[in-house]
């Protein structure tokens, strides 16, 4: 199955060029990536176009100023389903995902499953060196999330996913404003909920080396005051 993988960047200047490279050496023919960019300061927008005229599977989306991930994941989606992609992949541009498990979730997601998670809390999955605090934040998150949703998912937060192509055309993707983590949890959310199969892989997340994280308050906050809603919200 073709898989298109979205790659949203804001400052990831040194980061851009080592990640594509490493997808290049892991997606199949067919595959392609969609770097998402929101005016980075950085130039990292520059750099990407110069990228996509050397590596042909690449494509870049530009967008006028950074609103969040859950913004510019929805603006590449809308792109990415007006081509023959039949997965779409999200993940980071920090190396935290690493690019040799892609194929894994594609795996996934031939065999049978609607949605794939990477999953750093299942069995064989994991997270390297991070902080007590950090930790505690997203394992908080997963236990919140799981009180209010009852997804049955170990780890609802995490941002590296695959979609089958008519997941994301049957929830309605214009009703969903979430900007932060809430985005994952919405978009899992919604498609368990139309029914379709949710499967997590385990994954080892790694905390990124170059460059700096977008991790705010206010992205914390807003997950903590959205996953009830979804709950009453259509
Ligand atoms: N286009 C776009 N990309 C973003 C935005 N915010 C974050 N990103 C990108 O989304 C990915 C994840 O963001 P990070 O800053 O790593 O945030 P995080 O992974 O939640 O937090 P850390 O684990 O601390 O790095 C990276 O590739 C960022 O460059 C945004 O508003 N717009
Ligand atoms: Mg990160």
């Amino acid at each position: 199955m073709r898989a298109t993988v979205c790659l949203p960047t804001y400052n990831e200047r040194e980061n851009l060029e080592p990640m594509l490279l490493a997808l290049r050496d892991v997606l199949r023919d067919g595959d392609r990536v969609l770097v998402i960019d929101d005016g980075s300061p950085d130039g990292t927008g520059e750099l990407a176009d110069r990228l996509a005229g050397e590596l042909s599977f690449v494509d870049v989306l530009h967008r006028d100023r950074k609103e969040g991930l859950g913004p510019a994941y929805l603006a590449g989606f809308r792109e990415v389903l007006g081509t023959d992609a039949e997965l779409i992949l999200e993940m980071d541009c920090d190396f935290s995902h690493a690019p040799a498990d892609v194929l894994r979730l594609v795996a996934a997601a031939e065999d049978g499953a609607d949605v794939v998670l990477g999953s750093r809390y299942v069995a064989g999955g994991g997270v390297s060196n991070w902080g007590l605090l950090r930790l505690a934040i997203s394992r908080g998150a997963s236990l919140y999330t799981a009180l209010f949703l009852h997804m049955g998912v170990s780890d609802p937060t995490g941002g590296f996913k695959c979609f089958r192509r008519d997941v994301l055309e049957t929830i309605p993707l214009d009703r969903i404003d979430a900007k932060g983590y809430a985005f994952q949890i919405e978009t899992t959310y919604r498609a368990k909920r139309a029914g379709f199969r949710v499967v997590e892989v385990p994954i080892t997340f790694s905390d990124r080396e170059a460059g700096r994280s977008k991790m705010s308050r206010a992205i914390v906050l807003e997950a903590i005051w959205r996953v009830p809603l979804l709950r009453v919200r259509r």
